[in-house]
């Protein structure tokens, strides 16, 4: 028997029926070609290719080890402008390349890096800019490469939330000197874990492959330090499926966007971002709850756990905030206004494929009542 009112989490992954996954694993026990480059992760390259619209991707083990790796490839030093509304994961690559993040503020609008306020942050230091396309939401990708040309700064985009998300007709992730992509069970489309690179040209990504799989460039030369970033045969063979199942995935995440929109407006105290224009992919549904919602956005967050519904605080607390990068002159809270705001009052909602109807009721009513 199903248990009355089980847990509704943040975000729950896609998983396609289980017998579609047999033949993949047939396959791999056939070709006893586990990682480094097997048939399944070639064809899941060139398939992501096709359905992102971009040109080159490489795979890659976990978007973090991919945003580590992107540094290097474009041989990034000294101050590095980000944001501090983001997971800890961006500013982390940052450290483990002994880079020196500066936060910059960011626009209430988006949640996105403001441009308006990374100019005054630039120092002789500064060589690169890595914003985030938060919850999907395209940055002002425009502004940005205005700045980085005028300043001479390499674009390095977080792109974890953004899968198959366009802009002005393109995919996003075509934007700046790289993109980089997660595909951890927490996003919409997920490989158990996994990321990519998308770049530009076929000799950036034979730098990447290089330094994904230790600096190798044939058995005999290394041509950098690079680390074991290489995604395997099984998570490539799950992301071949996963992609036959995107479109419904993504079609359902806008259903759920809709009701939430339509049911929240007007609810005194709840603010939702702008609905998104152009092709989104529904990764996230944050809500601001503010001074006139009858209580806190922790207390909303509690109250919602009490029913079995976890809603979760991204991004909070602010990376600024962490004890590894709280001393940095750019995390004085003077310099965040506008992120550390909207810390204290985010919230997201639930929000997955394969979230039922009256489970999305069941949380309305519990913001609305
Ligand atoms: N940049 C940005 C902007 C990112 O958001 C992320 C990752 C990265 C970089 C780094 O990419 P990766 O190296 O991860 O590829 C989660 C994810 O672990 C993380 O990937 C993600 N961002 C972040 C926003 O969320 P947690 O600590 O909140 O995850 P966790 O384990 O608490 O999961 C959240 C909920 O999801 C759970 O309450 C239940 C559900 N869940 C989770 C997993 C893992 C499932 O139902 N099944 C599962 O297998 O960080």
């Amino acid at each position: 028997m199903e248990l009355l009112n089980k847990p509704i989490y943040v975000t729950q992954p896609y998983l396609p029926p289980l017998e579609e996954f047999i033949p993949y694993l047939e396959k791999i026990w056939e070709n006893k070609w586990l990682t480094n480059n097997g048939p399944f992760h070639q064809q899941l390259e060139q398939a992501l290719c096709d359905y992102l619209g971009v040109e080159h991707l490489a795979l890659f083990t976990n978007g973090t080890i991919a945003l580590v790796t992107a540094l290097q490839t474009l041989r990034i030093t000294g101050e590095v402008i980000t944001s501090p509304f983001s997971f800890v994961a961006t500013a982390h690559s940052l450290l483990w390349n002994g880079l020196a993040p500066v936060f910059v503020d960011i626009d209430p609008a988006t949640c996105n890096l403001d441009p308006d306020k990374i100019e005054q942050a630039i120092t002789p230091h500064t060589t690169a800019i890595m914003p985030v396309h938060c919850y999907g939401t395209p940055c002002n990708v425009e502004r940005i490469q205005q700045i980085a040309d005028t300043y001479g700064l390499k674009v390095i985009y977080d792109a974890a939330h953004t899968f198959g998300v366009k802009y002005k007709g393109e995919s996003i992730l075509k934007h700046g000197d790289l993109s980089v992509l997660s595909f951890h069970a927490t996003k919409v489309y997920n490989t158990f874990e996994g990321g990519a690179i998308v770049c530009p040209d076929a000799k950036t990504k034979q730098r990447i492959d290089y330094l994904k799989n230790f600096g190798f460039a044939d058995e005999v030369t290394v041509m950098a330090p690079g680390i074991n970033g290489k995604m395997s045969e099984i998570n490539a063979a799950f992301g071949l499926l996963q992609l036959q199942h995107i479109e419904n995935v993504i079609k359902r995440r806008a259903q759920i966007d809709t009701c939430y929109r339509e049911q929240l407006n007007g609810v005194n105290g709840i603010k939702c971002l702008p609905q998104p224009s152009e092709l989104a992919n529904y990764s996230y549904f944050p809500v601001f709850i503010q001074p006139d919602y009858p209580i806190s956005r922790d207390e909303l967050y509690h109250k919602l756990k009490t029913k079995g519904i976890y809603g979760r605080r991204y991004f909070y607390p602010l990376i600024s905030d962490f004890p590894m990068y709280r001393g940095l002159p750019s995390s004085a809270r003077y310099n965040l206004p506008v992120a550390a705001d909207a810390a204290e009052k985010v919230l997201c909602l639930p929000i997955y494929s394969s979230l039922s109807e009256s489970d999305q009721m069941r949380i309305i009513e519990c913001i609305v009542s």
